[in-house]
């Protein structure tokens, strides 16, 4: 947040309020009925009005009770939307809060966290408190469940109810080379001092990366195809043990949504269906298959470490930036973030978002999958709760980062870590490759 005084980062709390929860009902109740808000559109994803319900559980446990220290509301729905209790497939078989009812109970909890705020001192007194972290962790859930929530309309069947297009500009770039090269050398990795950095952010350390080239740009649709017609998906030489069994099991041949018809390729987009369009970076891969497209390519899928230097870091000044382009917050110049579009934008895109090694869309567009395994930095420390961040240290997850076009810019920045299954792919995710120079 930019809010320097207390009043200031107040109001700023209260406006993202407001403009994430306007978010998540446009998401459920302003757009379905209460059928598809009940139903379940894929295994992989919770019913709807399940997430809904949920923000507004995580907002009265964290807000309502822990920060504001008041008197339960529904302390009954505690267990329906416990995310750790009740798996993704079997929430539709929870006594689940009908959409009314958990409009009604979200606005209830929202009330009186708004009472709550003015009352609250939000400084260093209280590690929960201070600076607002408290706020920015909810704001940043309520945001994160809005983009699962894109996530299951992507999946969903019926009636399109997003816009087909949009016209907004995206300025090109000029892409000088397919990659950038980074020189060898210490970074700082992480951040101590971001206030609403979360806990697998934590600490700021040093690590030496050794020089390495990474692409320009997200690898594109045309790209990824290339891959796909000359057999990628038949060659277990370019899979990994574990990709390549996924490949057999899965019986998959292509990413998420992509179908032929003819010699031409298609993809179903929000309930429509299109021609696939060469330029924009590929969605919806899992990890298994950036990581053989880039053996494929002769190179590797970029470690975390190499990932945040190329995005973060000024080899000239020695410095460490929020975003590639600096520290001022993200502009529709800068990067394809917050739902503004349904759709990542073209491969060399946004000049204005280069970082210091020349790489572009490095925030937004598409979620990168990373070479790296999610596990906790030297020094980490929970905070506030386990089950946020360190319970998935060390099972398998893998890291992407950069948010992607459904990303809102409060739960963004070149320090921010996100992880999944390695054969997931129903996320908005994509990659680049690397290689060691
Ligand atoms: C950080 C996106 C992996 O959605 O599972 C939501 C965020 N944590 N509710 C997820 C989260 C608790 C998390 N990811
Ligand atoms: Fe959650």
């Amino acid at each position: 947040p930019s809010a320097h005084d207390a009043d200031a980062l107040k109001q700023y709390v209260a406006d993202e309020l407001e403009r994430s929860r306007r978010r998540s009902l446009d998401l459920t109740t302003g757009t379905l009925d209460d059928g598809e808000l009940l139903a379940q559109h894929s295994r992989l994803m919770s019913p709807l009005v399940w997430d809904l319900a949920h923000i507004g559980n995580y907002e009265e446990q964290w807000l309502l009770r822990e920060a504001a220290g008041g008197a339960a509301l529904r302390p009954e729905l505690d267990d329906v939307y416990d995310a750790f209790e009740h798996p993704r497939a079997t929430r539709p078989t929870l006594p689940l809060l009908k959409p009314g009812e958990a409009g009604d109970y979200i606005g209830q909890v929202r009330r009186r966290v708004l009472d709550a705020l003015d009352a609250l001192t939000l400084d260093p007194g209280r590690e929960l408190l201070d600076a607002g972290f408290v706020f920015g962790m909810v704001l940043q859930h309520e945001h994160q469940h809005d983009e699962t929530m894109l996530a299951t309309h992507q999946l969903r069947r019926g009636d399109p109810v997003f816009p087909a297009t949009d016209d907004l500009p995206a300025p090109a770039a000029l892409v000088r080379s397919a990659e950038v090269r980074v020189p060898a050398g210490p970074f700082t990795m992480g951040t101590s001092t971001d206030s609403w950095s979360l806990d697998n952010e934590r600490p700021a350390h040093q690590v030496d990366v050794a020089s390495y080239a990474i692409d320009t740009v997200p690898v594109s649709n045309a790209a990824y195809r290339a891959f796909v017609e000359a057999g990628g998906y038949d060659d277990e030489r370019l899979w990994s043990p574990a990709g390549w069994r996924w490949r057999c099991e899965s019986g998959k041949r292509a990413p998420a949504f992509w179908f032929r018809e003819g010699g031409t390729w298609l993809r179903r987009r929000f309930a429509r269906v299109e021609p696939l369009p060469d330029d924009e970076p590929v969605q919806h891969v899992c990890w298994f298959e950036a990581d053989a497209y880039a053996r494929w390519a002769g190179r590797r899928l970029p470690t975390e470490a190499e990932w945040e230097k190329a995005a973060s870091w000024d080899p000239a000044t020695g410095t460490k930036t929020r975003y590639p382009w600096g520290e001022d917050d993200p502009t529709e110049e800068h990067a394809n973030l917050g739902q503004s579009r349904y759709h990542p934008v073209a491969s060399g895109s946004f000049p204005a978002g280069a970082s210091p090694s020349g790489a572009l869309q490095m925030i937004g567009d598409v979620w990168e999958w990373t070479g790296s395994d999610f596990t906790g930095y030297p020094g980490f420390r929970s905070f506030p709760y386990r089950e946020y961040s360190e319970v998935f240290f060390d099972q398998g997850y893998k890291v992407l980062r950069g948010g992607c076009w459904a990303t809102d810019p409060l739960a963004c920045r070149t320090t921010f870590r996100n992880w999944d299954h390695p054969i997931r792919r129903q996320i908005f995710s994509g990659f680049r490759t690397a290689r060691g120079v």
